[in-house]
């Protein structure tokens, strides 16, 4: 429909960019789809897994082109048919094709590998002979899962479209849109998103366009498109009506002035936002009333006079609540983290039951190992347990460096999501490991007592540790700069095993490396760079360029006010405090604010998170009294 939509774009005095971005693959190309055919007709698979519908039919389409349908239909239904949804069951009922297991919702690969371990017809997983349908994405975590329980799996990624032969036009239009020159995308197939970003990361100008794209006013013309779109970390400013072509460009036509001056006078806010806190040097109020910038916790991080000394908790969203209990009695932790939706609710439930000044983003540090290329999971919804360890050099080699758009875009999406939700003035915390804490993770494969291996690699070989801290300390640049750019206000970083080091072993292997990435974030957002049981370290993680220092409960926080002139400092009630009684809590509270003395810059919280059977009335005394006590 390109003619048709630069007709209509041009009737309604726009100048269309023209490019192709998909090429449809004909049916009678799809080689693999008939390798396929063949294994499956000479009886090699025990089981097969359709993932979805479309590509179900896609897949049938394309092998019929070579095999009579009734072959196979008689030969997939001699085998253990899997339907990952409902609509991959109605495309295999279509055929007429028998299905042995179906899969219950949230049809994740947990869900897919427990209905065919559960079902009656069902094989054993250990050796049996897998084919894996793809479609659109590929399923790793699932072929981890398979192949981690013994079984051989062939993945069939079959495909309908292709980047067009000629990417000529594609090109131009990249160059376009990053030369400024374009004021609108309009989109009518999440596709061409994608292949617009494979085209530049052909290029090496991915995350270029990336910007650039996020400067334009993003045009979707329906719901799917859009979901899409704001997973691919590409939210779109406007979706018509009606998803029909014509209307379409009609609406965006009569919108487009207002739509292009308010996204120029969103990023204009933004700069401005991010120039005031850069600079710090206005008064609050001076230049209109900037709700969120002005909100004591931003306050504080600024080291600006405020009402009252702002309070939130590490872990404030977790198991101690009652109302996350429920949610996560319904689904796996990391499903939570991967819906921005659950993850939104349960972050801004926790923020608004405590009454806390600030919330921070519902994930958990590990999230990013997965993209590294390694596997994660966590046992008995307790500790995390990391699969494919990086236990020498070699193993440093295979580690990926992230890029979070592209696998961590639900992180973005949950960002997004809460501060949608989160009311007007309370700023939202976005964070990540530190690379020190992240690397013992990576090495020991969970957590640890004494990091006996992780230390053995840092002294055995220090090329291959320096090596690792790199891949991970870009990884972790990356992703917060995602999270800042996604709404995060402020950025923790949390170095919660660091204590474990010497000071003499912190300076040579991990200082280096939390400073990188600490210069490598955007500037103005203010970074809490904490660490817990390490007070001789102080002196060096202050030193890291950090605007706000995390102190925990072993540091005398009246010192550390005068040690650090110029840093904000974040905590540091014992969290076992919370339970003793009422009046404790009250009076080891009254103690922590007499220490910091109502000098500016000062963040309430725990010395580390909130343990899980805290009771949740000890919490919100503790907030209140913060409040009441400090109130000027
Ligand atoms: O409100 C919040 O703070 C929730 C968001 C959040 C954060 C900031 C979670 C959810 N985890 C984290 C950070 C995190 N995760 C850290 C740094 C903070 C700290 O030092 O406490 C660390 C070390 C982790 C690793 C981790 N994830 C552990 C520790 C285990 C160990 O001994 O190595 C555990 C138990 C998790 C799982 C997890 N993460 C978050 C929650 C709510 C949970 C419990 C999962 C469940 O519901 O069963």
């Amino acid at each position: 429909m390109a003619e048709e939509s630069a007709a209509l774009i041009r009737k309604a005095g726009g100048v269309a960019i023209q490019a192709p971005s998909m090429r449809e693959i004909p049916l009678a190309e799809n080689h693999e789809a008939f390798a396929f055919a063949e294994e499956l007709t000479s009886g090699t698979y025990d089981i097969v897994i359709c993932m979805t519908g479309v590509g179900t039919r896609h897949l049938f389409a394309a092998m019929e082109t070579q095999t009579p349908l009734d072959d196979l239909v008689a030969a997939i239904s001699a085998t253990c048919v899997v339907a990952r949804g409902p609509k991959s069951a109605v495309a295999l009922r279509g055929f007429g094709v028998p299905i042995a297991v179906t899969v219950p919702e949230p049809n994740t690969w947990r869900e897919i590998i427990a209905a065919i371990e559960k079902s009656a017809n069902g094989r054993p997983l250990d050796g049996a002979s897998v084919a894996l349908q793809e479609y659109g994405v590929a399923n790793t975590r699932l072929e981890q899962a398979l192949r981690e329980r013994g079984a051989k799996v062939r993945t069939v990624p079959v495909y309908k479209w292709a980047l067009p032969a000629d990417t000529k036009p594609l090109r131009d239009a990249i160059a376009e849109i990053l030369a400024r020159t374009a004021d609108l995308l309009l989109v009518t197939s999440a596709t061409q998103v994608r292949h617009l970003l494979a085209a530049a990361a052909q290029d090496g100008c991915e995350e270029q366009l990336r910007h650039a794209l996020r400067e334009l006013a993003i045009c979707s013309i329906g719901p799917v498109s859009s979901e899409s779109l704001a997973e691919l970390g590409l939210p779109p400013d406007f979706e018509p009506a009606r998803s029909k072509l014509g209307g379409f460009v009609k609406e965006v036509a009569a919108k487009a002035a207002d739509l292009v001056d308010g996204k120029r006078e969103h990023l204009r806010r933004r700069a401005a936002v991010v120039e005031q806190t850069a600079s710090s040097a206005q008064a609050p109020g001076e230049e209109g009333l900037n709700t969120l910038d002005d909100s004591p916790f931003m306050l504080a991080c600024r080291r600006k006079p405020v009402p009252y000394t702002p309070v939130w908790l590490m872990r404030q969203a977790g198991r101690y609540m009652q109302e996350y209990r429920e949610v996560r009695a319904r689904i796996p932790f990391i499903e939570l983290c991967k819906r921005p939706e659950l993850a939104a609710e349960v972050a801004v439930t926790a923020q608004r039951r405590i009454g806390a000044d600030a919330a921070i983003l519902f994930s958990d540090i590990l999230l990013i190992v997965e993209p590294m290329g390694l596997g994660l999971r966590y046992v008995g919804g307790e500790g995390p347990s990391i699969t494919q360890t990086v236990r020498e050099g070699a193993d440093v080699e295979r580690l990926r460096e992230v890029d979070p758009f592209e696998s961590l875009a639900f992180v973005a999406d949950a960002i997004r999501t809460t501060r949608r939700e989160l009311a007007a003035d309370i700023p939202l915390i976005g964070f990540s490991g530190a690379p020190f804490t992240l690397a013992s993770y990576i090495v020991e494969g969970g957590g640890s007592k004494n990091y006996v291996q992780t230390k053995s690699l840092m002294w055995r070989d220090p090329g291959a540790w320096h090596a690792m801290m790199e891949t991970i300390s870009r990884s972790v640049a990356r992703y917060l700069n995602m999270q800042a750019e996604a709404g995060a206000q402020a950025l923790q970083i949390f170095d919660s095993w660091v204590g474990c080091l010497s000071p003499d072993d912190y300076r040579r292997f991990v200082l280096p490396h939390t400073k990188a990435v600490i210069d490598a974030l955007t500037p103005g957002v203010p970074v809490i760079h904490f660490g817990t049981g390490c007070p001789t370290l102080l002196d060096m993680q202050a030193s890291c360029g950090t605007a706000v220092l995390g102190a925990d409960h072993r540091v005398d926080l009246d010192a550390a006010f005068d040690r650090y002139p110029g840093i904000a400092l974040q905590g540091n009630l014992d969290p076992v405090v919370l339970f003793s009684s009422p009046p404790a809590i009250v009076d080891a509270t009254a103690r922590v604010l007499a220490s910091a003395a109502g000098r500016p810059g000062h963040i309430f919280n725990l010395g580390h998170g909130i343990l899980p059977a805290t009771p949740v009335d000890s919490v919100i005394a503790l907030v209140d009294a913060v409040h009441e006590l400090s109130a000027n």
